[in-house]
């Protein structure tokens, strides 16, 4: 019955390969782009997510600060930023960001996740502070901080060699990177939306360097606007290579585009079936990525609960506020509880386990997380 399903959907042979543990080639990337039939698709990547994790849905407390919104890379993807010197432009001293984490003082968390736009007018120094004075506002969390873009303009402001730069940030209280800025590893999309930012190969060698520097990273792509299945094919390609030479990436986190308030918002975003859709290619492609995220401010809740049957393991978390993409009101508080999360999590059939952003269980009882 099964086995005739899969023949119906043309997957009957990359079947066969998941099962046997045989890598899929790009080929076999753009057969299931094109699989009419998205539950067989879902199906496969659910059988290799039960090899792996079993029942287990992996979230993180977790806080977001974004420490500035000025940035001069001008994506027209992005309604985050504010060019230089516009009027509603933000950064947040060291001790503005210290107090944004004593904020949420109350709230157990184990995660602080920092990034903010490319702004020309920080100097070196001030990343340095502000990781200290984040860290020392809450040692006990975990501080995963700044893109492979931002590390780059770091990098350019400190004038120093990169293994120099990736070392005093961690002195400083950097402990991993976040997948962002990645966007979709193509010349032609990135000469139309993103044409300042490093393209693919500088985000993959910094990548690959802070790896080497003991700084393991996420990595992500923005999926939903002007791509092509192909483009997309080639970025899992290239992480997943990348992944061999440093074994540095802990998650996969495929970033569903919203059009709202962006340069544009005349497309329509992806659809619930494409965010499922990206989350399964993703978890088939990536045998060599343990975790695939669904990222619920982006998704939504609905979708995430589904996504934990399409291939990914892991819901991200309690995030509090998020500016990069805004909520339906237009505002920045986009939080769940741990109950309404763990609520989630079961209701759709998962068995909620707290992470760390190492992913290893945090005990009910942690304390070190209130810190
Ligand atoms: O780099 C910008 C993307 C990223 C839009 O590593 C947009 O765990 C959708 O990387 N619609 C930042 N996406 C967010 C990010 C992230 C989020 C959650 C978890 C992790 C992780 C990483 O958001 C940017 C860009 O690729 N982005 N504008 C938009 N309109």
């Amino acid at each position: 019955m099964l086995t005739s399903l899969l023949a119906r959907a043309g997957l009957a042979d990359i079947h066969a390969r998941v099962m046997a543990g045989e890598r899929l080639t790009a080929a076999d990337g753009m057969a299931l782009y094109a699989c009419p039939d998205l539950p067989a698709v879902g199906y496969l990547a659910n059988c290799v997510r039960t090899l792996r994790h079993g029942d287990t849905t992996y979230y993180v407390r977790n806080q977001h600060i974004n420490y500035t919104n000025i940035c001069n890379k001008l994506c027209r993807f992005c309604s985050f930023y504010v060019r230089p010197r516009h009027a509603e432009g933000y950064v947040l001293t060291p001790a503005q960001a210290a107090a944004r984490v004593e904020q949420y003082r109350q709230h157990r968390i184990s995660e602080i996740h920092m990034v903010g736009g490319v702004n020309p007018q920080l100097p070196y120094q001030y990343y340095l502070d502000l990781l200290r004075a984040v860290k020392a506002a809450r040692p006990g969390a975990h501080l995963k901080a700044f893109t492979m873009i931002e590390l780059a303009q770091i990098q350019r402001v400190a004038r120093l060699p990169l293994e120099q730069v990736l070392a005093d940030l961690r002195a400083a209280g950097l402990e991993s990177m976040p997948g962002g800025g990645a966007e979709v590893f193509s010349a032609r999309v990135q000469s139309d939306l993103f044409w300042t930012k490093a393209d693919s190969e500088e985000w993959l060698h910094l990548a690959a360097a802070a790896h080497r520097a003991g700084l393991p990273s996420n990595a992500t792509m923005l999926y939903g606007h002007i791509e092509n299945p192909a483009e997309k094919v080639q970025h899992l390609c290239r992480l997943r290579e990348v992944q061999d030479a440093t074994g540095g990436f802990r998650c996969f986190v495929p970033l569903s585009f919203h059009p709202e308030r962006t340069e544009l918002a005349h497309l329509p975003g992806p659809t619930g079936c494409a965010d499922l859709r990206e989350l399964a290619v993703a978890r088939l492609m990536l045998d060599n990525f343990a975790h695939v995220k669904t990222f619920w401010v982006m998704n939504t809740i609905e979708i995430s609960q589904v996504a934990l049957w399409y291939g990914a393991n892991d819901i991200d978390g309690t995030v509090m506020d998020y500016e990069v993409t805004r909520g339906a009101d237009g505002q920045t508080r986009q939080r769940l509880t741990h109950e309404e999360l763990l609520g989630r999590i079961a209701e759709a059939g998962r068995r909620p386990v707290e992470r760390d952003s190492l992913y290893r269980p945090v005990p009910a009882d942690a304390e070190g997380t209130v810190a």
